[in-house]
């Protein structure tokens, strides 16, 4: 990893000599000059810059915060490269104005009430025995108690669960290390049953916190919310969550604050939460035998609440799933180490980290060795006999990630505004670097898994202040870039968030990540599953059944069929919508205009919208995405007419005039046009071009598009004939069209070609 800074000087050493003849006029120390920019600069440029046209060695999924959303962008360029609606409805994606994403977001209805937003806090990539294996992406929603399931086959969302006892939550997403189970756990304490009312002055007795082990179907790529089950346990705030691993695997952690149940109430004279929930010096750290609570919950010893498995905290004290451990007092992070040796848990109040040794948890549990039990009777294990050791690193540590060297750790020092490097083997603080400002989570790349990848790491800052030119009272975040390959860290760039507050973000190696570019036409991405909607070409159709009129249509360059849909007012409109295109990046839009509907049809995707035609009028509907040259001409129209209208007899469109000339014309268009095709077509096949996946796709697609011209050239011909000059002529610009769209195919391919190294073969 040293090799890499060291290349990337030389990189740069080199390139001072040499960038003044490669582009003439301005020499890279003229341009250092003008914009003022140091050595360091230009070492940090070239270790984030990544060449038009290369990519990023490194995939970013972020919490969006507020906006409901997760933002994918690449590391170390930082160039964000997709935001995944997931709580919040996203038009780009037609997440949630389509009817099969408005079913994923209905899974997270609550009390029958829609929730178009979410906190989003922690993501989390599945595992496999620990590791990263980039197939699934899970992630929490704080502030209605909720977790989503994004596959990364297609980065869409697929699934929202609601929690059935908790009214907030904080510790999830975190995945056990095969992804078997989801953790998440409750945050403010409240009753577990919904809809039900007591007193504050009840809470000890009838609020409560609690824990939810999420079971995870990897083959339906869903939840299954029937094989899941929570843990009842008390009315202290629990926090955040992880699994063990390796050695610590099947138990997990999940720490707390407000272990003095202190409620409330300034308005009427009681000193506020905040100075009653961090009176004491301690909180506590949940330990928990979670396989073992798996057998309880198969055993049934459970109890029903709001119909969901719930173990109640004496079960899980008889059954001797549960312990408490004292933490320092208001702790954020718990962190399991790589090796699954250790549990580090950072106290905001504190200076130090603690680190737990989970053989000492494990003696002091085998020994029954326990100092006391906690109000409820769960017993509590000796901090001091558990640590392994604590270090004091700054104010305010919070969250902690872990380094490729073995032993190295990375915390997140909020109030210092500061990262803090150190051993956590031996206790030692190895570096610090000022980040901006008021840093919340970190990551490093493939951090919190059993095998971190080093190279970078990302603070995830709550405050830019003056990092960024002022856009008004409210700033963007700041996710600060950190070169970790070398033992001092340095900073290398700040790239601005406009979107709500990140909380946590994993980061994956991108090779490990396979995402498809089509889909098998008819595909309802929603589901993964064929959409009884999916209609081939030839196979569209409209029906009229009583006031519900349902259209099965297709879009392919550069035209839907239908291009007409006739309704009259106040019947309910069904469009149905197939993307014919096998070509890569080949999206269409559909929209019609006033009805708040949206589809993003990637290549083969089959979607829906609905509305009711309620108002008299004509209105268009066309395609959104800039598809080809004439995407524009993409279009078609909503006739909503009177109820009972019928036109006039005898009425046709009006006529163009179109001469014999023309047609002529046209027919030499078509002559010049396909001497191009011939030639690119020569070149491609005197290539390997078999040996290149992309290319062998966009020549099916090229021939897909050669293949409509027989029928359209006989259409043209038969018109001629008749000395129809109008469909003569309209009929050879659609050859023309079907035409240009192979040429634009063939190109394409040849100049792939010929960047990637084809060979001549013939
Ligand atoms: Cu913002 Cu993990 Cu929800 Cu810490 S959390 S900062
Ligand atoms: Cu299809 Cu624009």
């Amino acid at each position: 990893m040293k090799m890499r800074g060291l290349k990337s000087g030389l990189l740069v050493a080199a390139g001072l000599g040499l960038v003044a003849s490669a582009w003439g006029a301005e020499s890279l120390q003229d341009v250092m000059k003008r914009r003022n920019l140091s050595q360091q600069d230009l070492l940090a440029a070239s270790k984030t810059y990544v060449p038009t046209g290369k990519r990023d060695e490194f995939l970013a999924f972020s919490s969006g915060g507020q906006s409901g959303q997760v933002i994918v962008y690449g590391i170390p360029s930082m160039r964000i490269l997709k935001y995944i609606g997931v709580f919040t409805p996203e038009p780009w994606q037609g997440y949630g104005f389509d009817e099969e994403s408005k079913a994923v977001l209905a899974g997270g209805r609550i009390d029958g009430h829609d929730i178009t937003w979410g906190d989003t806090h922690h993501p989390a990539i599945s595992e496999t025995d620990g590791k990263y294996d980039g197939q699934f992406l899970f992630i929490n929603d704080k502030a209605n108690p909720r977790i989503a399931v994004i596959d990364l086959r297609d980065f869409e969302t697929k699934q929202i669960v609601v929690n059935p006892v908790f009214k907030s939550d904080h510790g999830g997403a975190f995945v056990s290390p095969n992804t078997d189970y989801i953790i998440e756990a409750s945050q403010y304490a409240a009753p577990l049953e919904n809809r039900k009312f007591y007193p504050l002055e009840e809470f000890n007795e009838k609020y409560r916190g609690g824990v939810t082990y999420w079971k995870f179907d990897r083959k339906e790529g869903l939840i299954d919310t029937k094989q899941s089950f929570s843990i009842e346990l008390p009315p202290y705030s629990q926090d955040l969550s992880d699994f063990g691993k390796g050695p610590s695997d099947g138990w997990s952690f999940t720490n707390s604050f407000c272990s003095e149940r202190y409620v409330g109430g300034i308005e009427k004279g009681r000193p506020p939460y905040e100075a009653g929930c961090s009176a004491k010096d301690t909180d506590y750290l949940h330990v928990i035998n979670w396989k073992k609570a798996v057998e309880l919950f198969k055993q049934g010893k459970t109890k029903k609440i709001n119909g969901h498995d719930v173990i109640m905290m004496d079960t899980a004290i008889k059954e001797g799933i549960l312990f408490l451990i004292p933490e320092a007092k208001s702790p954020h992070g718990v962190d399991v180490t790589p090796d699954g040796k250790y549990i580090v848990v950072a106290g905001k109040l504190d200076t130090h980290v603690s680190v737990f040794s989970f053989d000492k948890i494990m003696a002091a549990i085998k020994a029954g060795k326990f100092e006391s039990k906690d109000p409820y009777g769960i017993p509590v294990i000796s901090m001091q006999e558990t640590l392994h050791n604590q270090v004091e690193l700054g104010l305010g540590p919070l969250h902690t990630q872990f380094d490729s060297k073995p032993c190295v750790a990375y915390t997140s020092l909020y109030v210092d505004s500061q990262v803090a490097k150190w051993n956590f083997c031996e206790g030692k603080v190895l570096d610090k670097i000022s980040v901006h400002y008021n840093i919340g989570h970190l990551m490093t790349m493939e951090g919190d898994s059993t095998d971190p990848k080093g190279h970078y790491l990302v603070a995830l800052n709550k405050l830019a202040i003056d990092r960024f030119n002022p856009v008004g009272p409210l700033h963007p975040q700041n996710h600060q870039l950190i070169d970790i390959s070398n033992d001092k860290m340095t900073l290398l760039y700040d790239m601005p968030i406009p979107l709500g507050e990140p909380h946590y973000a994993v980061a994956i190696a991108a090779d490990k990540l396979k995402p498809g570019i089509r889909y098998a036409v008819g595909t309802n991405s929603r589901t993964d599953k064929p959409s009884p909607y999916g209609v081939r070409a030839g196979e569209e159709k409209t029906t009229r059944t009583g006031n519900t009129v349902e259209v099965w249509g297709t879009a392919i360059r550069s035209h839907y069929t239908p291009e007409t849909i006739e309704a009259e007012v106040g019947d309910d409109v069904i469009i149905h919508m197939t993307n014919l295109e096998r070509a890569e990046d080949e999206t269409h839009g559909f929209t019609v205009g006033t009805y708040n509907v949206h589809m993003s049809l990637e290549p083969g995707k089959t979607s829906t919208v609905k509305f009711k035609a309620d108002r008299e009028g004509v209105y268009p509907y066309y395609c959104t995405e800039f598809c080809s040259a004439l995407h524009l001409e993409m279009q078609g129209y909503l006739l909503v007419k009177p109820k009972g209208w019928k036109p006039e007899a005898n009425t046709t469109m009006a006529k163009a005039a179109y001469t014999e000339d023309d047609y002529k014309k046209q027919l030499k268009k078509i002559a010049d046009t396909q001497a191009v095709i011939d030639s690119v077509v020569a070149y491609i096949t005197s290539t390997n071009y078999k040996d290149f996946p992309d290319v062998v796709a966009m020549v099916d697609d090229a021939f897909d598009q050669a293949g409509k011209i027989p029928d359209v050239k006989a259409k043209h011909e038969a018109a001629a004939a008749k000395k129809d000059w109008e469909n003569a002529c309209l009929w050879a610009e659609q050859v023309w069209q079907y035409q240009v769209k192979t040429a634009d195919l063939g190109l394409r391919a040849k100049t792939y070609l010929e960047q990637n190294g084809a060979k001549k073969i013939k």
